[in-house]
Parts: structure tokens; C-alpha cells; sequence
């Protein structure tokens, strides 16, 4: 028990909560609003024994009102946290310490009695029990003196569906409940919430403070050289330190959804996943609903709110990053996205990449590491066609930035917005049914400039799974990878995995026994020619695929076998329209050997090295009909 020794100074009564909080919240000075006042014993607990261990000077339960909101806001104007942007209404510009821009998953690790459970090969960081709560008594104690310790409730999911869960995060940096409050649902609900069902994922967080005692940048103030992300799966706690930024603070996400998520989902039957979420209706007016997990940083974000270029569909959106899947009782997949926001890429966005995204961003969102303009505004890289040539930009780091002559980029390459997701004009009716929505296919996909064909489908799920097992891209900058080489990104969850991946990959399988299963496929946007052009427009264009993947789902027959999987027939991929293409269609789906050859070494390696003999036979045997069948092409 990590928190063994504090945890015997609480007392567990409702009653003398109550009595501490009262006490608490008149600490309070500046805030005026509701105080939240009945939690059930077990939060009381991990609040009283954070505070015992941070030593904040005060502690501030959030009721996620707008008051409460206006109050932070003002703290971090105040700070230099955070400044207007005063073209757009209530948006705000971040910028952070230079050294705080990214996850880093180095300095992430799962906690668990054995290795084995937690991580196989390089598929994560394992810390054993003894050794996180060293790094934690290195770190926390007395971290938040001088500071707030504020304390949100919050539901990953609609409040009180049955596919929800609820988190608590205690940090002292009021810039992540700003973020949070947008991300996920906070507030009053929650706690009725926690009343009916005291079961809540613990998340710790401080943005720490440097062991020399120097701030380098009071606006944003991080400890980067001691940062840790701590996940401990058998207690439902998160303890990340050191990071204000993204999936390293924004608790809820990564930390919470994917890697204690997908330990919770292994132990309860269901699926907790990197993947986006659409809704697609054709011009009969069917819809049907798809997932796809892709890489960090691959478009994931674009796709979820895309805008077909084939007359008469319609693309509605449910989440851009996370979805949680399981079966009903008539065994349909159902799924929720947890969020509440989107914390999307900023560079790349624009009018021509992703309109939708642009008419969603431009209030109530917190812009972090993006440049800023002379009228109040924000620029990235993307954003050169609609930037007027008389409004000065300021780059992310706060100096003068010349378009044409200054070196480096006006915005982080990891630069984001935060935005709440009821501003998506293509929110998807359903999206927040606490049912959730009936998935009918799975897309996986990534950056394969070569080889990889626009899009093939998996002959059974097991045949899937092994797609899913199999996934590389080329990286990005979401995290510390900067150099672009193709690695391996099972089910675009390498960062995330909570739990071994060859248990991953059985209780993947599993899922067959469990209800209908979706179809599965893989897509490819980014194949390039030999001059190194993209071969496929993208963006709306990708319609066409969706076109054929629904076909596909509905039963129709345009499909033939291939040594890889379906892919369409004669025809059978929809070009009407499409008149520029660079290489001729034939070229999106090339099988060559030589590469197929050297690609089925690479998983087989791969899968050797990293899953050993945790690898499932049902994954095993769809690789060797992969080789047998690439051999005789
Ligand atoms: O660098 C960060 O902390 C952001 S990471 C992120 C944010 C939104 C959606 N996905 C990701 C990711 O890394 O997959
Ligand atoms: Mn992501």
C-alpha cells in the first residue's frame, strides 16, 4: 500500500468529512463558490492523505462552475500562465517551460509484484512496488507548499452511464483543472455519482518543483529532470510528477483511460482502446458507426471529423482518441468515448486539412505552445493561407517570427488546442447515449510510406487481431521520437499498454466468445511515390474507403483475397471525381514482394523479441498463412 503509513491517520466517518472540508474550503479566500461536501469515505481518505503528504496551503474541491472557472482564469492571467486571446472569445494562449512539450513516455512505468504482468520486452517501463514508492517519497512529500492542492472529481464517460467510470485528481496546477474541466466532466454530478458507487481511479498529480528550489519559468513551473508517470493497476492509482503538459498531467487520458482503463477492461470483459470513433450515414440514410486506432499524431483527429467528398455521406463525430467498447446483452460492441474535449494537434489544421476542427476551436479553448498574432490571435504551421501579412506573429517561445525567414517553426510541433467536443458542429446525435454506439467495423492504420496498400480487409478476427499485433507507422512528434523511422505500434497502443501485450492480444481473441464481433481493417493515407509525393489526396477524399468499408459491412461483394487480406475488387473502390491522382489507382495496392518478404521478417522478429512466449497460438498461426501465403505471390 503506497499510502500504508497516512492512511492510518484518517477517519473514515462521512460525518467528520464534512466537519474537515468546512474547515478546509474557509482557507479559501479568493473563491466564492459552491463547496462540494459529500464524499464518500474512501475519497475523503486519498484527499486527506495527499494532503498530508504535499502539504499544500490550501486545498481547494472544485465544483467545475463557471465562477470557479473565472477565478482560475484570473489566477493564471495573474501567473503568466496564461494570456487572452482576445480575437476569439474566452480562448486563452499557454506557453510552457521549453523542457515540458510532451508525454515522455522514458520516464513512464506500470507498477506491478512481477514484470511479466505489467510489460514484455520494450512494450513499456515496469517499476516494481518497492521502487514507486521510493520515487514517490522522493518526490511528493511537501512538493505543494506554497501552493494550491485542488481536488476534481471527474467521470470518463457520460455521468453514470454503465460503460463510465469516475476518477478523483488532486494537483496543484490550476491550468489542469482548466483542462481538465474541458477534457472530461467534472462537478457536482460526479460526486452524486461517487455517492451511489464509491469506486474511483486515484491520480496524483504535482508539476513538482526543481530539487535546487529555482523555477526556471514561474508561468509554467515543472521539475522535468526528476518527471515520473506511475501507474499501480491493482490499486487504481496514477502518481505523475514533474509535467503540467498533455497525457503527462491531463490524468484522465492516457494515464487513466488507456493504461488503467485497459486493466480494468481485461479484468471486466471489455476494451479500452487508442481509437477514434465516427459515424458514417451513406446517401440511403444507413449509418453505421467505425472505430480506428491509429498512431499519435497520424490524423485520427481529421478523420473523426471529416468532410466527405462523396456526395450524399455524412460523417458524424463521437470521440478523436479513446474509445471504450464492450458487449450488450444482445451481444452487440458498444461504444463510448470517455472524453469530454479534444486536445488536438494544432499544427497542420486548417481550413483545408480539417474545416470542422477550425469551426470548433475558436472559443472556450486553451491553445498551449501554439504563436501567437499581433491582433490577438493564433498561427501554426498550416495556417499560412489565412494568415494576413500585416499581423506580426510571435512565435511559441515568445520571440518575433518572420514567415520566409525565421529557421524554426512558429509553433511547437506538439502544439495543441483544447476544445470541449459539444462545440464539434458534427457531434454525433449519440455521443453521449450511456448505452453507447454500436460499432460495426475497426480500422487500424499508419504511416507506411511504402508497401502497405490504401486498404485491405482481415479474413476472420483473428486474422485481425494479427493486423492489430502487426501495426508499425512512421513517428511522430507527439512524443520523444523525433527522428522518422517505422516502429512498431501494436493497436496504436504501445505507449499505453496497462498490462502485458501478449495478454492483450489473448483477451483480444477473446472477445469472439464474447458477442458479434466487428469487421477489421487496415488503411494506409500515407503512401508515397518515388519522387515522395502522397499517392492518396486523404483528408475527404477518404470517404472512398469509408464508401468500401461500409459496403463491406453491409455484406456486399466487392471484395477479392489477396496473400494480405480482402482488398477491393475491379472497381469496386469509388474514383468518380477523382481525376488528379498522382500514380495510377493500381499503385495503392501494390503487394511487392521483396517488401512483403522483409515486412513478415520484421513481425516475426518483432513478435519473438517482444511477446516471447506470451504470444497467443491464434497469432502465431496467422503469421505463418501470412508467409506461406507472401511466398507464393
Ligand atoms: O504530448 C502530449 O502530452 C499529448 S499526447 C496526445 C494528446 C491527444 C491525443 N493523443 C495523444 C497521443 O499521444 O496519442
Ligand atoms: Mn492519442
Amino acid at each position: 500500500m503506497i499510502f500504508g503509513k497516512l492512511q492510518r491517520s484518517v477517519t473514515g466517518a462521512a460525518k467528520t468529512l464534512r466537519v474537515w472540508q468546512v474547515h478546509r474550503v474557509r482557507n479559501i479566500t479568493a473563491y466564492t463558490g459552491t463547496s462540494l461536501t459529500e464524499l464518500p469515505p474512501n475519497a475523503a481518505a486519498f484527499i486527506k492523505n495527499s494532503e498530508e503528504m504535499c502539504q499544500p496551503d490550501k486545498v481547494h474541491i472544485c465544483d467545475g462552475s463557471n465562477v470557479e472557472n473565472r477565478w482560475l482564469t484570473e489566477k493564471l492571467v495573474a501567473q503568466g500562465t496564461l494570456s487572452p486571446l482576445k480575437k476569439y472569445e474566452n480562448c486563452w494562449l499557454a506557453r510552457t517551460n521549453p523542457s515540458d512539450v510532451a508525454r515522455v513516455e522514458s520516464k513512464t512505468f506500470i507498477c506491478t509484484e512481477n514484470k511479466d504482468e505489467a510489460v514484455v520486452g520494450s512494450l513499456g517501463n515496469w517499476i516494481s512496488p518497492e521502487n514507486m514508492k521510493t520515487a514517490i517519497n522522493q518526490r511528493f512529500p511537501s512538493c505543494m507548499k506554497g501552493r494550491t492542492m485542488y481536488v476534481i472529481p471527474f467521470s470518463m464517460g457520460p455521468v453514470g452511464s454503465p460503460l463510465s467510470k469516475v476518477g478523483i485528481e488532486i494537483t496543484d496546477s490550476p491550468y489542469v483543472v482548466e483542462s481538465m474541466r474541458i477534457m472530461t466532466r467534472i462537478g457536482i454530478d460526479v460526486v452524486h455519482q461517487l455517492q451511489k458507487n464509491a469506486e474511483f481511479v486515484k491520480c496524483l498529480h504535482s508539476v513538482g518543483r526543481p530539487e535546487n528550489g529555482i523555477v526556471e519559468f514561474p508561468a509554467w513551473p515543472c521539475d522535468p529532470a526528476r518527471t515520473i508517470i506511475l501507474h499501480k493497476p491493482d490499486e487504481n492509482f496514477i502518481a505523475s510528477y514533474g509535467s503540467g503538459y498533455g497525457g503527462n498531467s491531463l490524468l484522465g487520458k492516457k494515464c487513466f483511460a488507456l493504461r488503467i482503463g485497459s486493466t480494468i477492461a481485461k479484468r471486466e470483459g471489455w476494451l479500452a482502446e487508442h481509437m477514434l470513433i465516427l459515424g458514417i450515414t451513406n446517401p440511403q440514410g444507413e449509418k453505421i458507426y467505425v472505430a480506428a486506432a491509429f498512431p499519435s499524431a497520424c490524423g485520427k483527429t481529421n478523420l473523426a471529423m471529416m468532410t466527405p467528398t462523396l456526395p450524399g455521406y455524412k460523417i458524424e463525430c463521437v470521440g478523436d482518441d479513446i474509445a471504450w467498447m464492450r458487449f450488450d446483452e444482445n451481444g452487440q460492441l458498444r461504444a463510448i468515448n470517455p472524453e469530454y474535449g479534444f486536445f488536438g494537434v494544432a499544427p497542420g489544421t486548417s481550413k483545408e486539412t480539417n474545416p470542422i476542427a477550425m469551426q470548433t476551436i475558436f472559443k472556450n479553448t486553451i491553445f498551449t505552445n501554439v504563436a501567437s498574432t499581433s491582433d490577438g490571435g493564433v498561427y501554426w504551421e498550416g495556417l499560412e493561407k489565412e494568415h494576413s501579412a500585416d499581423v506580426a506573429i510571435t512565435d511559441w517561445l515568445g520571440k518575433p517570427w518572420t514567415k520566409g525567414s525565421s529557421k524554426t517553426p512558429a509553433a511547437h510541433a506538439n502544439s495543441r488546442f483544447c476544445t470541449p467536443a459539444t462545440q464539434c458542429p458534427i457531434i454525433d446525435p449519440a455521443w453521449e447515449d450511456p448505452r453507447g454506439v454500436p460499432i460495426s467495423a475497426i480500422l487500424f492504420g499508419g504511416r507506411r510510406p511504402k508497401g502497405i496498400p490504401l486498404v485491405y480487409e482481415a479474413r476472420s478476427w483473428a486474422h485481425g487481431v494479427f493486423i492489430g499485433a502487426s501495426m508499425r507507422s512512421e513517428s511522430t512528434a507527439a512524443a520523444e521520437h523525433t527522428k522518422k523511422v517505422i516502429m512498431h505500434d501494436p493497436f496504436a497502443m504501445r505507449p499505453f499498454f496497462g498490462y502485458n501485450f501478449g495478454k492483450y492480444l489473448e483477451h483480444w481473441l477473446s472477445m469472439e466468445n464474447r458477442g458479434k464481433v466487428p469487421k477489421i481493417f487496415h488503411v494506409n493515407w500515407f503512401l508515397k511515390n518515388k519522387d515522395g509525393k502522397f499517392m492518396w489526396p486523404g483528408f475527404g477524399e477518404n470517404s472512398r474507403v469509408l464508401d468500401w468499408v461500409f459496403r463491406r459491412v453491409k455484406g456486399e461483394n466487392c471484395a477479392k483475397d489477396s496473400a494480405i487480406g480482402f482488398v477491393p475488387s475491379e472497381g469496386a473502390l469509388r474514383t468518380d471525381g477523382l481525376d488528379n491522382l498522382p500514380e495510377s489507382l493500381d499503385k495503392l495496392f501494390d503487394l511487392p514482394k521483396d517488401f512483403w518478404l522483409q515486412e513478415v521478417s520484421e513481425i516475426e522478429k518483432y513478435f519473438e523479441t517482444e511477446i516471447g512466449n506470451h504470444l497467443p497460438n491464434a497469432v502465431t498461426k496467422e503469421l505463418t498463412y501470412l508467409k506461406e501465403r507472401i511466398s507464393k505471390m
